[in-house]
């Protein structure tokens, strides 16, 4: 990078000097693309005194405005959000005419944004990159240009976008077709006559739903090829909703900052009640109101906190569409065609409309369902399918791009370090640390790549973090003199992994779309974009930037190399989201409470979270403890009985909680594996201290047992489970079992037990603090419920105890939990008695993790394999059921 740094416009005319001239041009930074990311990307840059030269194919700023001109297209994010926010001034100067504007008007509007920054000068327009080398010698960049000079730089940004690369049709014979043929994506400027024309149009995602019922209106008949039925939702395009704006104009900053840290980059709280908390009148209602708004986000994000995580939970809303689409188009064999059925809403990119269902009641336009009679070719006089011919005149192909990746593999070769090709690595799909860099590639920088949000969020917001983040970084680095950054491979790896935690939460796996390159024939397939929101993703960034350029590698002539190696997030998503927003609340520790301070903090925290799912029946009773009656409560499964039984006890470090207090995680197991749980409210320390818990463990096991069928049970030993100090209890309570005449137990399921009085396991150190459970609270525990001289009894340290002869057992330990390694070593330490053991050691989960059903949805198929080993235990088959509303495929095996 130059020291000196001259004004970016006598730099600029020097590059058109050298461009002119055949000349290489030399610059600090070159940007290809003259869209949203471009055009910012030029301002930012330049400002900060960088000298920048743009490029881009087309002959005009615009990016995909400029190549999308087919009738219909507009925009639709509404545009109050899908507009710059860097400059107030801007924004007070630019009012958008619709809610949703035409994409003329947003072409005027980046034109408008270029005038006003003086950005053309300094792109060279109708110029493809068309080879990107890295010279190591140099530390440079040498792209090499399809017109004019090449171009040395510093650093290579591609702010080429996800949707440019137009993907064939892949349909024989179009070259053979006599007629005119049109992409919806390459649209001619002029415009297409198509009055009195018989059109075809082949494709029904966002560009063919929003050109159908304008082709309609002009030609003398249409033929719709569809291929996927979609969900489309009526734009009901107009002003800007008065209501939107006035928000805006009140307080545009907080309005912004709102969509910066939103999921979607849309200001828009999320929906926080689950759709089975909600009445089918409440839910038809909410559906409804979105209905009429055309609200494509909020119908994304706002119906109910499930929808897009939950295939049953989403399964609700997908019926309201398809009822309205019945009620819409007459002829019933179109209108249940026209249905999508093959994939939950959201998961394959939604559309909005104007008159699209309605279209097809005209006369003078068919749908043909490729599902029924694929296309077989294109003739010189229309198209082909299993079924019959069909002639036209024009045809228009809305077949789509090849995304995501298409318009940067375009550029062939990229080669980064030693020659290493991009293509060549990601040949097996994209991969990239944050979406934004390429181990391998130093310099190179990709705006809303493969890995960040991109596509699943507002790319207006998206683009400016990622463009403030990078120029931010440059401007840095500048300063401290390195002058090549590039990612690590743990960076990259970790990134992918992190990226496959987020996107197992979502529905997107179960559809072809693509967003996961399922669209183009022969491309390997993934979640391409980073699912997991636009505020976590920018806080991300900002922790990677904090520490110190985590996962990056930085060197400079005159500095000492920097690399502060590693992964960002190796938390699941949602835990660090819990987590998070645990730590922004500023609790006092809990051990600071006292025990009865401790309880009533727990009974209020757990108010607020989501209330357990439906079971058969929940029913309390009392039961007989070791030392008098003790509370239960059983929860039965609504499927017919008699069932087996579980004896369920409570986490809560033999201190906290009661027999409801696990309430949603004895639901979830219920449901989940068909048995009945009865959990118990055993006796509490610091008014019952050791051995109180256990030998209520073992009075209330034997008490259960003994009233099994009462309880509705099948006959045939039970089971036992718990969590932290309950997963104790029941492991004691084995043992107890064994050694003191039953009752006899099938099986135990520890989830993230305490089974140990030592505290010098490496988990109890790297799990110290930061994970709720910590060391401190567990110390307190400790002392609370048993003194130190009766802590090595097997009662209350089973690790300690005989093994052999114990039942079966399922052991759940969490990474990031101070108990971690004891669960381990119980699991290890029975295995090596002989015990049938099976564990799970889950990855990137907290202590917690298991029982925050409906939070933490990444353990969802943990807890799936839990009730599946209870199955086992219980002489059951696997239960199919236990996996249904499962959205995760889980993958928390040991590391
Ligand atoms: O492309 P698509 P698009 N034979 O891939 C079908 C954004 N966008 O240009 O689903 C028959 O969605 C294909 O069928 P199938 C937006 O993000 C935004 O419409 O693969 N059919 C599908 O129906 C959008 O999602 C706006 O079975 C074939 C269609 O063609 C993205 O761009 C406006 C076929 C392609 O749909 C892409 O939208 C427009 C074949 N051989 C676009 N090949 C805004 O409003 C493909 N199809 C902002």
């Amino acid at each position: 990078m130059s020291d000196a740094i001259p004004a970016s416009d006598t730099r600029a005319a020097a590059g058109a000097f050298e461009a002119a001239h055949g000349v290489t041009q030399h610059v600090d930074v070159a940007v290809v693309g003259a869209g949203f990311a471009g055009l910012y990307l030029l301002h930012r840059l330049r400002k900060a005194g960088f000298s920048v030269v743009g490029m881009d194919e087309a002959d005009d700023v615009g990016g995909t405005w400029y190549w999308n001109r087919y009738p219909g297209a507009r925009c639709d994010i509404q545009t109050v959000d899908y507009s710059y926010s860097f400059d107030p001034e801007l924004e007070r100067d630019w009012t958008w005419s619709e809610k949703y504007a035409t994409q003329p008007e947003i072409l005027r509007y980046l034109g408008f944004v270029a005038d006003r920054y003086d950005l053309r000068r300094d792109i060279r327009f109708g110029t493809k990159v068309i080879a990107a080398n890295w010279d190591d010698a140099t530390a440079r960049w040498l792209l090499t240009t399809s017109n004019g000079a090449n171009v040395s730089c510093r650093y290579y940004i591609m702010a080429t976008g996800c949707l440019s690369a137009p993907k064939p049709p892949e349909i024989d014979g179009v070259k053979d077709f006599k007629g005119e043929v049109y992409f919806t994506s390459r649209w001619p400027h002029q415009g297409v006559d198509l009055k009195g024309k018989r059109v075809a149009v082949i494709g029904t995602g966002s560009s063919g739903i929003q050109s159908i019922p304008i082709i309609a209106e002009q030609a003398a008949h249409l033929t719709v090829f569809q291929r996927t039925p979609n969900f489309a939702l009526p734009a009901h395009n107009g002003q800007v909703p008065a209501e939107r704006a006035a928000q805006l104009q009140q307080d545009r900053a907080t309005f912004r900052e709102q969509a910066r840290w939103s999921m979607a980059g849309v200001p828009l709280p999320p929906a926080t009640e689950l759709s089975f908390q909600l009445s089918d009148a409440e839910r038809r209602a909410r559906f409804e109101k979105l209905w009429a708004a055309g609200d494509l986000v909020g119908m994304l994000t706002q119906l109910w906190a499930d929808q897009a995580t939950d295939p049953e939970a989403n399964a609700l809303l997908a019926e309201l569409f398809r009822e309205k689409i019945r009620s819409i188009v007459r002829d019933p064999e179109t209108a249940e065609a026209l249905c999508p059925n093959d994939h939950p809403f959201g998961s394959k990119r939604p559309c909005l409309d104007t008159n699209y269902y309605a279209t097809f009641n005209r006369p003078n336009v068919t749908l043909v369902n490729l599902r029924k009679e694929p296309i077989t070719a294109i003739t010189p006089s229309g198209i082909k399918t299993g079924q019959r011919s069909i002639d036209v005149d024009v045809i228009v192909l809305a077949t789509g791009f090849d995304a995501m990746t298409g318009a940067i593999t375009a550029v062939h070769p990229i080669t980064g370090r030693s020659g290493k090709s991009l293509t060549e690595l990601w040949a097996h799909g994209p991969q990239t640390y944050l979406g934004l860099t390429v181990a391998g590639f130093p310099n190179l920088f990709l705006i809303t790549g493969p890995g960040s949000p991109s596509v699943l969020s507002n790319m207006a917001v998206s683009i400016e973090q990622h463009v403030d983040w990078v120029v931010d970084r440059l401007i840095e680095l500048r300063a401290a003199g390195f002058t090549t950054v590039e990612a690590t491979e743990t960076a990259q790896a970790g990134w992918a992994r992190h990226m496959a935690d987020c996107a197992t939460l979502t529905l997107h796996r179960l559809a072809n779309t693509w967003y996961t390159g399922a669209n183009v024939p022969g491309k390997p397939q993934g979640v391409m974009p980073y699912t997991g929101g636009v505020g976590p993703y920018r806080s991300i960034c900002n922790e990677i930037a904090s520490k110190g350029m985590l996962g990056f590698r930085l060197t400079g002539p005159t500095v000492a190399e920097q690399c502060n190696d590693g992964e960002v997030v190796r938390l699941q998503p949602d835990v660090r989201l819990v987590l998070n927003m645990l730590a922004q609340m500023n609790l006092p520790p809990i051990e600071s409470m006292g025990a009865q301070g401790a309880r009533d903090f727990i009974a209020e925290f757990n108010k607020s979270r989501p209330a357990g799912r439906p079971v058969g029946e929940v029913k309390d009773g009392t039961l007989t403890g070791a030392d008098g009656p003790l509370p239960y409560r059983l929860y039965r499964p609504a499927t017919p009985g008699p069932h087996g039984i579980v004896v369920y006890f409570h986490g809560g470090g033999w201190v906290l909680g009661d027999e409801q207090s696990d309430d949603p995680f004895c639901r979830d197991l219920c449901r989940r594996s068909g048995l009945i749980f009865v959990s118990v409210g055993y006796r509490h320390a610091p008014e019952h201290r050791f051995p109180a818990a256990a030998e209520d463990g073992l009075a209330a096991t034997r008490w259960v047992a003994e009233h099994a069928s009462e309880l509705g049970s099948r006959p045939g030993p039970l089971m036992v489970a718990g969590w932290s100090a309950g997963a104790n209890i029941a492991a004691v309570t084995c043992q107890l079992a064994r050694d003191r005449g039953g009752p006899e137990i099938a099986g135990q399921l520890l989830v993230c037990p305490v089974t140990d009085c030592r505290f010098d396991r490496p988990s109890y150190s790297d799990n110290a603090a930061g994970y709720f459970l910590t060391r401190s609270l567990m110390f307190w525990f400790w002392d609370i419920y048993c003194s130190p001289a009766d802590r090595s009894d097997p009662r209350v340290s089973p690790l300690r105890g005989k093994l052999a002869g114990l039942p079966p057992a399922y052991v759940v330990t969490c990474e990031f939990d101070p108990l971690r390694d004891e669960g381990i070593a119980y699991a290890e330490a029975l295995q090596k008695a002989g015990v049938a053991v099976e564990q799970l050691q889950a990855r990137g989960h907290f202590h917690s993790s298991f029982p925050m059903v409906d939070v933490v949805l990444t353990s969802a198929s943990g807890r799936a394999q839990m009730a599946n080993a209870l199955r086992r235990f219980a002489g059951l088959g696997q239960d199919n059921q236990s996996q249904r509303s499962d959205p995760t495929t889980f993958n928390a095996a040991a590391e």
